[in-house]
């Protein structure tokens, strides 16, 4: 189908014809970073009424650390919805993710408008982020070099040579400590924002997402890399120190779902017959295109640990090409392969038990911790009691706890999908005083008058 398709951009006019090698309005080309503001600026435009642009802050030489978000009430956390994000580029030398999140925005827009209705109901239901670049430094470094074929490792650290995979506080380590100690099992990281923005090991990137990742309740998330072909869970960073070591979290059963709802739906990750990237590649921990990070090798201080450690939102690391920079040509491809597994992994928001935690006068008890019996690993709800607890199917346990309540249990039985719905009433224990106190009064009242004194 021809699509003609003319959007008033600034003061210009924009006019986008199809030609080989594009797909409705997707134009399978790179974008630099003038090119990726102004792509998504024409989804903006073409979808004004569920999306919006916004900025986390700035990279060290100053580009903006774009967003774009995809909801039925953009700019909003809408209570009950659960949130979702994508981050790419975070190497600037890997490509592919940040050119696929601009083509997914370009899908899902234009999907929204022809009335595809799975997508539809996805962006009701869901707030949606899209960070095509974490790292646009480092991009322009990598775009920048002559020819087709890009080096290696040019372009991947940010403008001050740092790795902002590598950059994350490393709670990995704190969470081994408190495994054998005793200690908090999440959100290690609480009441410490400012020693974040006094740490000046950390990168303006790294602190940029670090507070993104504090401020919005997000509950899953992909980081989009480049270099091999597989999708990669928590944890990253062995127990040991070793080089090699299975790491599980405590929601080890459920990162394996996660990352298989990737795998399953691009047929090059799930082919058991792939042949490795390289000839001398280790990717003998790879089976059905997923690996636990510890396994494949260990990463200290990255980013997807610290989203699991540090807030409720559970990540996983999607490496989508053998090249990091592949040729133009190639794009086309990449997106037919993972088109429908980012998708479909964005639905995988909607799992688990969802509900909201409120007091017996039907107020919202914010920052009121939900626990699962035989998971190690307690997330919160946000602001308006409203909590998502991603679970694999079974029966579990369910606890809901706040300072002041008494905890309320509940049995729960969890399916694939959709979310099980699971509100809690937590009565207050002041409330439970007054009426332990007007119960003791009666009593005696009561004792008073039989014995009539
Ligand atoms: C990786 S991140 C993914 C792999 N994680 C583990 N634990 N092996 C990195 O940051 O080194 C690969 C990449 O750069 O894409
Ligand atoms: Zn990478």
């Amino acid at each position: 189908m021809k699509h003609f398709l003319a959007v008033v951009f600034g003061a210009a006019l924009v006019t986008l014809v199809s030609a080989a090698g594009t797909d409705g309005a997707i134009s399978f080309e790179y974008h630099r970073y003038e090119e990726l503001r102004k792509a998504l600026v024409s989804v903006w435009l073409q979808c004004p009424t569920i999306t919006r642009i916004y900025t986390i802050g700035e990279s060290f030489e100053g580009r903006e650390l774009l967003v774009l978000e995809m909801s039925d009430n953009p700019g909003t956390h809408e209570p009950g919805e659960p949130e979702f994000k994508y981050i790419a580029n975070m190497h600037g030398n890997e490509a592919v993710g940040r050119e696929l999140l601009i083509y997914l925005a370009q899908y899902l827009c234009n999907q929204y408008q022809q009335g595809n209705e799975t997508i539809i109901d996805l962006i009701h239901n869901t707030r949606i982020h899209l960070m095509p670049s974490m790292n646009p430094d480092g991009f322009e470094k990598a775009a920048s070099q002559p020819g087709e074929i890009k080096d290696w490792f040019v372009g991947r650290s940010n403008a001050q040579g740092v790795d902002l995979n590598r950059n994350f506080p490393d709670l990995d380590r704190i969470i081994y400590i408190n495994e054998r100690e005793g200690g908090a099992n999440n959100h290690l990281l609480q009441n410490m924002k400012k020693a974040v923005d006094e740490n000046t090991k950390l990168a303006p990137e790294t602190k940029a997402v670090i507070h993104w990742i504090m401020d919005i309740p997000f509950v899953l998330s992909a980081n989009l890399h480049g270099g091999d072909v597989v999708a990669n869970y928590p944890y990253d960073e062995t127990r040991t120190g070793s080089t090699h070591e299975y790491s599980a979290s405590p929601d080890d059963v459920m990162f394996k779902s996660l990352a298989r709802a990737y795998s399953m739906y691009n047929p090059v990750m799930s082919d058991p017959h792939r042949a490795p990237c390289r000839k001398n590649d280790d990717d003998s921990s790879f089976k059905d295109g997923i690996t636990n990070g510890g396994a494949w090798y260990s990463v200290p201080g990255g980013m997807q640990d610290f989203n699991y450690l540090s807030s409720n939102c559970f990540e996983i690391t999607l490496e989508l090409s053998c090249d990091k920079f592949p040729n133009e040509e190639t794009l086309k491809s990449y997106w037919e392969q993972n088109r429908n597994s980012l998708v479909n992994y964005i639905e995988q928001v909607h799992r688990g038990v969802k509900g909201f935690v409120r007091d017996l006068q039907g107020n919202p008890i914010s920052n009121a911790t939900v626990s699962v019996e035989g998971i190690d690993h307690d997330i919160t709800t946000a602001k308006d009691g409203d909590y998502w607890r991603l679970l694999a199917p079974g029966n579990y346990k369910v606890a809901a706890s706040a300072p002041g309540y008494l905890t309320v249990i509940k049995k729960v039985a969890v399916p694939y999908s959709p979310a099980t719905r699971v509100d809690f009433e937590l009565e207050s224990l002041m409330e439970r005083k007054e009426e332990e106190r007007e119960e003791l009064m009666d009593w005696w009242k009561m004792m008073s008058e039989t014995l009539n004194f």
